[in-house]
């Protein structure tokens, strides 16, 4: 048997750096082990008797223990002197190594933050590749750091497939299961995967993030995906060290919670001993590998040297509680494990021990003098990739005319030789043509399928291209936009349909903190592109209230590199959502397609029966360019209405009235581009025209009416007679009030008339 660990802490005195007496535990441990040694295993043997673990396998592990062991005392030292600007440590974690060598490189792994093991380990499988040196660069927060470029401290690697994650807890859990089952999709569909198709999905975390929402939407959608027998092939692995910062876990929680859930199948392994965790840890993942079922690991850990570096335990916890977490160092039985087997002397292990501590010093010291981000320019040049020429081309290339014809139904059936159709139609044919253009493209989201959507804007698609591509997901928006960034890891191209925008906002971290920040905090190196369709805005007659009418554009109004694209008739829409679509494929970004529901039906402009809100449908070799505007009656120069969605219309009928009631020649702009705004367009017809009119139906604060005067001021421009008209800070009622909170066509007469004045 083992030595038992002993508890060499003396009770020492507040104030002292727990860091160092982990580091002198460690080696007072291993001068004073006094047991007995077995013979030396030779390398394939196991490390002990009945272990899985060989001890070829063991020396590696512990080595990827030690080297994450010591970046983190190395960060704690050097922290200080203003070298390393993190100081969130793996200590008490590094079980988690075994989860590396047992899967593969190209498994895409979702990691938690205490992954400094896991990365040591998988750094094994490419050769050329130095663990101590990345990480350096990256606690340096250098230019240089191979993850992110300095813009966060965080494990990635490209050709490790670890995608780096943000802080958030739990946030990473739905797309790491969209990815698992992006894998299965891509296969099925005979799309090319760019990891080997029996790839499984890696996901780690800790046993306070196990409970939020975030996480519960995952484990939820990935039992309800197994329920149905359809593959999931997601690890999720529970690092469970008994507390979250100083919130303790009930005993048993984790094990308790997850044991008896239907369709995740639960595995425990003790993280704390390589020689008795390995084999349960083996079973875990090939399980998971051969059944493509979501597999629950439950891997014991312990937390030493606090939460962070800044995180004095010592003040809100017994001394005793901190020296029994301290003697249950999982380096301590590594070592015991070490000297027990006979594979190493305590002069070799302190040796390797000095050694590593050395290298990760020198690494650090000279990440140090490494670049680090200098210039604004710098620190975005990842954020919005945009290469106008090849989107333009993307945009305007057309499918396959036999591909058209399949999805249309027959030459003849083609839209553009239809008459002019409003706009629901002309976003559904535009719809038919990207999935025939494109055959990775995927559209889902809620009653997207048979139904059509409850507006039946994606009527047909489920019946044209079949229910691998068309289908409809759990109801939980979340997971939808977990899925799609899922898919888009995995190459495809997703088209999500959040039903209504106010259903975004429960899920928006996935676009706001999630999706949209990938390609900046990993340099670029991985995108997660997509089109993201979500139905809002108000004027419905007679429908809905607030939750059918949310005009709160302002949430998307400030998520970095997000465009919103939002076309008030059918042949912009169409136009649009083709740039979109470039966008995504060319520079691999993220987009909202904002549909405006009370145009779908529209049909006249002026007067009823008018037709003049219909149009005909663009060839597919016609694409809006991101960022221009529509303008109507452009030489016109006495008054410019700025406007989008809904208040195009009602700026082209007031502008009739206007006309007439002051003799003034109107011009209307429809921006189509809410974010970002294109102010150079806006200021050119400010600067153009005598007065300036803002329409802008979303709320009183912080809309896009705002922005339009913003960009109006700054380009000196403010002095000009100028009106806002736009909706109220409020929630909207029911029935007719609804139309007392957003700007009518009457409110626009009147503040034309206010010009006047
Ligand atoms: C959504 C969110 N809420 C709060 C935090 C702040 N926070 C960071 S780590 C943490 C505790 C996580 O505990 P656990 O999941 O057990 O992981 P551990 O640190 O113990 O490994 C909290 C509350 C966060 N990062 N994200
Ligand atoms: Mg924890």
């Amino acid at each position: 048997m083992f030595a038992t660990v002993p508890n060499p802490i003396p009770a020492r005195m507040k104030g002292v750096n727990r860091a160092e007496i982990c580091d002198v535990n460690f080696q007072e441990f291993v001068r004073q082990w006094r047991g007995q040694p077995l013979p030396t295993p030779a390398p394939d043997e196991p490390i002990l008797d009945g272990s899985a673990l060989d001890a070829r396998g063991f020396y590696e592990l512990f080595e990827s223990q030690l080297i994450s062991r010591h970046l983190d005392l190395m960060a704690r030292v050097l922290r200080v002197q203003n070298k390393v600007f993190y100081t969130i440590g793996s200590s008490g974690h590094e079980g988690n190594a075994m989860v590396a060598r047992l899967t593969r490189h190209t498994d895409p792994a979702f990691l938690h933050y205490r992954s400094g093991a896991f990365m040591a380990e998988r750094f094994r499988k490419l050769p050329g590749m130095d663990p101590i040196m990345d990480s350096a660069l990256s606690f340096a927060a250098s230019a240089e750091d191979p993850a992110s470029g300095g813009r966060h401290k965080v494990w990635g690697s490209k050709p490790l497939w670890v995608l780096p994650q943000t802080s958030t807890i739990a946030s990473h859990l739905p797309k790491a299961l969209g990815t698992a089952i992006a894998i299965e999709t891509a296969r099925r569909l005979g799309q090319p995967l760019p990891v080997p198709d029996d790839s499984i999905v890696i996901c780690s975390f800790g046993d306070a993030s196990a409970n939020h929402a975030t996480a519960q939407t995952a484990f939820n959608a990935a039992s309800w995906t197994a329920y149905q027998k359809l593959p999931a092939p997601v690890l999720f692995v529970c690092e469970d060290n008994g507390i979250g910062i100083s919130v303790k876990t009930p005993v048993g929680w984790i094990a308790e919670s997850f044991r008896n859930r239907p369709d995740l199948d639960y595995f425990f392994a003790d993280g704390l001993d390589l020689a008795a965790g390995y084999g349960d840890v083996q079973r875990a993942v090939e399980h998971c590998r051969r059944t493509r079922r979501p597999t629950f690991l439950h891997l014991r850990t312990n937390r030493i040297m606090g939460h962070a570096g800044t995180d004095f335990e010592i003040e809100w916890r017994s001394i005793e509680e901190l020296c029994a977490v301290e003697a249950a160092d999982p380096l301590l039985r590594s070592a015991a494990i070490a000297l027990e087997s006979g594979l190493m002397t305590a002069e070799q292990i302190l040796a390797l021990y000095e050694d590593i501590r050395a290298r990760c010093f020198a690494a650090a010291e000279a990440a140090d003098k490494r670049p680090r981000i200098e210039t604004l320019e710098q620190v975005m040049a990842p954020l919005a990739p945009y290469t106008p020429d090849k989107v333009q081309a993307e945009a305007t290339r057309a499918p396959a005319p036999e591909a058209r014809i399949r999805a249309f139904g027959g030459e003849d059936r083609l839209p553009e030789k239809q008459a002019p159709r409003h706009l629901a139609i002309q976003i559904n044919n535009a719809l038919h043509d990207l999935m025939a253009k494109y055959p990775e493209t995927l559209l889902f989201g809620e009653d997207v399928a048979q139904k059509g959507g409850v507006y039946t804007v994606t009527k047909g698609l489920y019946k044209a291209f079949g229910s691998r591509r068309v289908f409809n997901t759990l109801l939980d928006e979340t997971m939808i936009l977990g899925l799609a960034q899922g898919f888009a890891n995995m190459g495809l191209l997703p088209i999500p349909e959040i039903q209504y925008l106010a259903y975004l906002h429960n899920a928006i971290d996935q676009i706001r903190g999630e999706a949209c920040s990938l390609q900046f905090f990993s340099n670029g190196q991985y995108a997660n592109p997509m089109v993201v369709r979500i139905a809002g805005l108000g004027y419905q007659r007679g429908f809905g209230g607030h939750f059918h009418n949310d005009n709160s554009v302002t949430a998307l109004r400030d998520i970095p590199g997000l465009v919103v694209g939002c076309p008030s008739r059918g042949d912009d829409a169409a136009m649009m959502l083709r740039t979109l679509a470039a966008l995504a494929k060319v520079d691999g970004r993220v987009s909202v397609f904002l549909e405006p529901i009370a145009l779908y039906m529209t049909k006249d402009l002026y007067a009823p029966g008018d037709g003049q809100w219909l149009t005909t449908y663009p060839t597919p070799d016609q694409a809006l360019v991101l960022g221009e505007e529509r303008v109507y009656h452009a030489d016109a120069r006495d008054l410019v209405i700025f406007t989008f969605g809904n208040g195009v219309p009602m700026s082209l009928r007031a502008a009739r009235q206007i006309e007439a009631t002051h003799g003034w020649k109107v011009r209307v702009v429809d921006l189509r581009w809410l974010v970002p705004l294109n102010h150079a367009a806006i200021a050119k017809h400010a600067g153009e025209c005598d007065r300036i009119l803002v329409v802008d139906e979303g709320r009183f604060s912080a809309g896009i009416g705002e922005g339009v005067i913003t960009a109006i001021t700054e380009a000196g421009f403010g002095g000009k007679p100028l009106r806002r008209v736009v909706g109220a800070d409020t929630y909207t009622p029911l029935a007719g009030a609804a139309f007392l909170v957003i700007p009518k066509d009457e409110d626009i007469i009147a503040a034309a008339d206010a010009l006047a004045q």
